[in-house]
Order: structure tokens, then sequence, then C-alpha cells
């Protein structure tokens, strides 16, 4: 299965179209769990998991640095509730440049992969600047889900980060499976590339900002899954002119389509649907592209509106079990003006006009 995910990334890499992973989106969560941003939900308490750490891995001549967050003990049959969740954890950026990709996987102490079943997601946060569409939260740069969404890079474009910039990783594990993991680590491998350039001469990237369009608009993503069909709306405000690349989405299990629109324009951008297995957990949801057509154009203050319609055939109410969230890369017409979403340096030090932004 993974090989015939890998190869579908190498398609779509081959056809100069690269998003964001080899398998279709199943992008990630936000979550109750967004402590910092003020989203936890009301009595939502997990046990934290004890002895969990980050590692960092810089390969100087490769260009990429992987994450290691482990190690975390995973018995049989445990949901995510019940899990003892790793603390957040944050990675310090070593250097001025580009993050390229994300790769995550799981392995065992031994390296042995271990299922990506067992990764209820992971979410990575730049807690250095806000979201471009929900400046109310942190930039949320990565994120993936029991799928193990890997996103490719794409040609040309990359994310910007800043020395100094606290990357804060959020874990959150279940293990739905009869067996057992002990010391299991999720790692992600992220090709960079730096800001003053290299041996290769390699030219400067296009910046990309991942944007996240939430049935939740800009509120907390998870919400509680009712029996049978459902539908969930929301709809968030474009503040900066720009282009799309491409969306692809992430639902939960019993999750059947997600569908943006740009209300403004009187268009539907993407309906995305879903597939699952016999018993309705998500396989995948498509991605799709607009890299080829230079992608699909946003004006400042078009309302986009997001669906994301269910069929939970377990007919029970179940809790927190849903998220709707369209995921894409933005371009910016004018770079410039996204400086502004760098938060100000927290005055820790007492120092007075110790912004960047100006
Ligand atoms: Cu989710």
């Amino acid at each position: 299965m993974k090989r015939i995910l890998t190869i579908c990334g190498a398609i779509l890499l081959n056809a100069g179209i690269a998003f964001a992973q080899d398998k279709p989106v199943e992008a990630p969560h936000d979550m109750q769990h967004m402590h910092h941003g003020g989203f936890m939900q009301e009595g939502m308490h997990h046990a934290v998991a004890k002895g969990v750490t980050l590692d960092a891995k810089i390969d100087g001549v490769a260009h990429t640095v992987t994450l290691r967050v482990g190690p975390m003990n995973l018995p049989a049959h445990t949901s995510h509730m019940k899990m003892p969740q790793p603390p957040d954890l944050v990675w310090e950026v070593p250097m001025e440049g580009w993050l390229l990709a994300y790769h995550p996987r799981l392995v065992d102490a031994n390296g042995n992969a271990v299922p990506g079943t067992v990764l209820h997601h992971v979410a990575f946060w730049n807690e250095n600047r806000a979201d471009f569409l929900c400046p109310n939260k942190e930039e949320h740069i990565f994120g993936a889900g029991s799928e193990m969404t890997d996103w490719a890079e794409i040609p040309g474009y990359g994310y910007r980060v800043q020395k100094g910039d606290k990357i804060r990783i959020e874990t959150m594990m279940y293990n739905p499976t009869a067996t057992s993991y002990d010391k299991a680590y999720l790692e992600v491998v992220i090709p960079f590339q730096e800001a003053a350039g290299d041996a290769s001469g390699a030219a400067a990237r296009k910046n990309v900002y991942p944007a996240w369009m939430d049935v939740a608009s800009c509120g907390n993503s998870g919400y509680d899954l009712p029996a049978g069909k459902s539908e969930k709306t929301g709809t968030v405000t474009v503040k900066y002119d720009g282009v799309l690349l491409g969306v692809g989405g992430h639902l939960h299990d019993y999750g059947k389509q997600i569908v943006l629109q740009d209300v403004s324009r009187k268009e539907t951008v993407a309906t995305l649907d879903a597939t699952a297995d016999a018993e309705g957990h998500l396989e995948s949801v498509p991605v799709k592209l607009f890299v080829q057509e230079g992608g699909y154009r946003f004006a400042k203050g078009d309302v986009l509106k997001i669906s994301a319609t269910y069929d939970n055939s377990t007919w029970k109410v179940l809790r927190d079990g849903a998220m709707g969230i369209a995921v894409g890369y933005f371009v910016a017409a004018d770079d410039a003006k996204m400086a502004a979403l760098r938060r100000k340096a927290p005055a820790i030090h007492g120092m007075a006009g110790m912004s960047h932004d100006h």
C-alpha cells in the first residue's frame, strides 16, 4: 500500500504538479488541543504521557531535518480520549530558509514500521506567526492523521521560516488495533532550503501559506458527529489577494464529502469525495490542483464557504468525532503584506521596540 502511495506521489511530482501528498490529503487537525490558541474545549482533559521528548537531527548534506517524538507506549484498543497523550513539544528553527515538504512515519525502537492507524493526528504550529485566514490562531504549517498524509514538495515553493521560530508540535495517538505497541516514535522528515543559498546555487523559493478552510470557521475544528447523515458548514473571509495552488480535505471516519465554494464569486472551488472502507473508516480524500492554471484566484474580501457531509452508521453521537477542513497552499499576490502576520516578539526582557515587523 505504501508503495502504491509513493508511486502516486511520484506521478504528481513528475507531472510537475506536486501538491500536498502522496496519498490524497487527509490533513490534520488544529483541534480542541490548541491550548495556546485558547481553543481547548471544555472538559477535554487527557492524561499526559511521561518521558516523551522531541529530538531534532539536521542532515546538512541532504538538507533535511528529522523531528522525532517519543517514545510512546500504545496499548491495544485505546481511544484517543483514554490514551495518555504527549505534551506539546517545541522545535526551534535553527536556520533562515524554507521548509519544503513533510514526510511523516511511525517506527518502533528498532526502526520497524508501526501502522499509521495509531496516529490520531499531529499538527505543527508556528508560534511566531498568525494564520492568514484566522489570525486568532497560530500559523498551522503541517498536519497528518491516520492516513499519514505526506506533503510533497511543490517545485519552486516553500514555507519561509526564520531562525528562532518556535514550531509547536501537537501529537495525539490512539490505538484501535488489537496489537499493543511499545516505544513507538513519530518521525517527520522535513527537506529544507537555506535562504542564503547553498553549493547547489538553488534559486529563492516563492512563499506558500497553508490555508485551513474549516466548517468550524475560525473556531475549534472538532465537533460532535450526529448519528446518520449530517452536514456542517462554515465560512471564512479571505484577507489577501492571491491564488490557491490546490486543495485537499480533512475528514474523519464516516466522512463523505467536503465542498469548498467561493460565495462571492458564486463558484464551487472543489468538490472532494472521500473514499472509505466497508465500515465507513476514512481512507482518503482527493486533491484538486490548480497549479497548471496558475492557481485558483482569491480576492481580498471573498467569502469562502466550506461544507462537510457525513453518514455516521454507528447510530450513536460520536463525541468530538468529526472535522471538516479544506486544506490548500495559498500564494499571496503581494508577499510583503504577509510579513504583518509575524507576531511581535514577546517582551520577556522588557525591551520595547523589538518588533521585526516594520
Ligand atoms: Cu481531524
